[in-house]
């Protein structure tokens, strides 16, 4: 028998089974491509699939936090709630892979170990768990939050009770009656589990190292009326959300705090309170680049937590000091209020630093007997899910290489040295600081509508100039200094994870951005280089 490993050909091999890669298999499969899905969990659905922790929900409402590529699948599908939990998103994904017919072009668990860029004859290798792949296209679904931060807590390694992490939930329901639970981290998906855990948990212990602001959703039932009458022109709807600066449509208002009464500001901010959700954050235009504007904000949300938190040690430890917004706002159902509950606690790690895990407790200001670890540390955000992967491009140069000062893309699509290999809302991109849904369509979009140009015009590869890479992450770093988003502490700029570059990724403002890219296509991908020699 030989022991040569078969080669299969493709023409794109999409990395990712989330709600990116299903979309760019269906669009390169209708441009008459053969392309393939290498997606390593078992099931679609990308950081849906991992992130199934109690209370996972979506914090942009779920008539646009769905696919508008189809006018039929956005009639049809009917959301049951104003913000969709983890399995409704999961069971909506499979209803897309099989109403069009994508199964068959996924290979589950197969984990990208290497992509090698080939310059005899211009094509990626891409190496698997199992297989060995072949393509002419390389295509990076591979999500902005989907490889988990795993701080290395001394003594973690000792511990004998159930240690469990939100960004790699197990399937089975997690019974915590009875338990003494330990939770590490207070970012979005603490938020959303804490008051579920809470309500089972014998004690709860959060141990927070920064507060974190967040606004009441206001869940509930979906609005039947809503959702008729945007259904009645869900197509003008859809572009609203490339006309606003966060991608979500509804939530922009012109109107600035620095120019309005306080007693008008403050009515307002109520009013978003009670029902914006995230858009609270865009209830004045300038709240996200004005810091006296911000600090308006600010104190009402803090005002907001000192009146739910009875206890005013625990309140007053739960109000950040940092810009809102500065890190990832999040959205809550009854996540303050969780602490006036006497078998939550509250532990300040900024006074006193986790010392070590034993094999049943956890030492800070003293020991914690428990049953139960949570790691709710968050992710290596935006890189780690290209930089894990061992992936060379032209002279064998290594992206985590490239990357090692701070990563640098063309658009958020293209990589300079690394010819014919797309990101889906990679880092330079609006991504994580828009609703990622039209970010998404609207990067599967152009990365198929480049290729096909590719074919049309007879070129064979496509690759961003070093100089063009340079001057965007520029852009996005003018931008962005323009904001209250960069003197704080975020995995926005890498600063939650130890050694890693800092450097502010996302491109702010989508419309803008949308502008951009189009003009790209329009001047015939300018800053492009297309056929290089090797
Ligand atoms: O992760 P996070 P997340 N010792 O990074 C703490 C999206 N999302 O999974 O802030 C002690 O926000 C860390 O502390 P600090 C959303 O975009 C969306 O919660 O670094 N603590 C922080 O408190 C979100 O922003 C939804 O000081 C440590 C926490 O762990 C993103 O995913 C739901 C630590 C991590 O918070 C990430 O959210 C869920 C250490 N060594 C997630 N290391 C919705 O749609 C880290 N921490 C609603």
């Amino acid at each position: 028998m030989s022991n040569t490993i078969e080669i299969k050909e493709f023409d794109a091999v999409i990395i990712g089974a989330g709600f990116a890669g299903i979309y760019q298999l269906l669009k390169l499969r209708r441009l008459g491509l053969n392309a393939v899905i290498l997606e390593k969990a078992d099931q679609v659905g990308g950081t849906w699939h991992w992130n199934r922790y109690p209370g996972a929900r979506c914090d942009i409402p779920s008539l646009e936090y769905s696919y508008q590529f189809d006018e039929n699948l956005q009639q049809e599908w009917n959301w049951t709630e104003k913000y969709s939990a983890q399995p409704e998103i999961l069971e909506y994904l499979n209803h897309v892979t099989d109403r069009f017919e994508l199964r068959d072009g996924i290979k589950f668990e197969e984990e990208v170990q290497t992509a090698k860029f080939n310059e005899d004859n211009s094509k990626w290798t891409v190496t698997t768990s199992k297989a060995k792949y072949q393509t002419k296209f390389c295509i990076f679904a591979t999500g902005c939050l989907s490889v988990p931060n795993k701080p290395n807590f001394e003594g973690i390694e000792n511990f004998d009770g159930e240690l469990l992490q939100t960004s790699n939930w197990p399937h089975e329901e997690q019974d915590f009656s009875g338990k003494k639970v330990a939770i590490i981290g207070t970012g979005s998906s603490a938020i959303q589990s804490i008051p579920i855990i809470a309500n089972q948990a014998e004690e709860l212990y959060v141990f927070q190292r920064t507060p974190n602001y967040s606004i009441p959703s206001n869940n509930g039932p979906m609005d039947k009326d809503i959702e008729k009458e945007i259904k009645s022109r869900y197509s003008e709807f859809r572009k609203e959300n490339y006309s606003n600066g966060f991608g979500i449509a509804g939530i922009s208002d012109e109107s600035l705090i620095s120019e309005t009464e306080l007693e008008e500001v403050h009515q307002q901010l109520e009013e978003n309170w009670q029902s914006a959700g995230l858009g609270f954050f865009g209830g004045y235009a300038d709240i996200p680049i004005d810091k006296d504007a911000n600090k308006v904000a600010a104190d009402f949300v803090r005002n907001k937590i000192k009146q739910i938190v009875k206890d005013p040690d625990t309140a007053s430890l739960l109000c950040p000091d940092y810009h809102i917004g500065g890190k990832r706002l999040c959205v809550d159902t009854g996540y303050f209020e969780t602490f006036n509950r006497e078998n939550v606690h509250l532990i300040d790690l900024n006074a006193n630093p986790i010392e070590k895990i034993s094999s049943n407790s956890i030492e800070a200001d003293k020991k914690y007997e428990i049953d139960t670890l949570i790691l709710a540390t968050g992710f290596d955000a935006m890189t780690g899910a290209l930089t894990n992967i061992d992936i060379s491009g032209r002279g064998n140069i290594k992206l985590k290489d490239q990357w090692e000062q701070g990563a640098k893309s063309y658009l958020g699509i293209g990589i300079s040295n690394f010819p014919n290999l797309f990101t889906v809302t990679g880092p330079g991109s609006p991504s994580v600081l828009s609703n990622m849904m039209p970010s998404i369509e609207q990067h599967v979009n152009w990365i198929t509508d480049c290729i096909d140009w590719m074919i049309q015009n007879d070129k064979a590869v496509i690759e961003s100039s070093e100089t063009a890479e340079e001057e965007w992450m520029a852009l996005v770093n003018e931008i962005a200094d323009m904001t209250v988003f960069t003197d704080t502490k975020s995995w926005y700029n890498g600063s939650n994870i130890e050694k890693k570059a800092k450097a502010f990724l996302p491109f702010i403002g989508v419309p803008v951005y949308t502008e951009m890219i189009e003009e790209v296509v329009n001047e015939d991908y300018k800053g492009f280089i297309f056929d290089r020699m090797n």
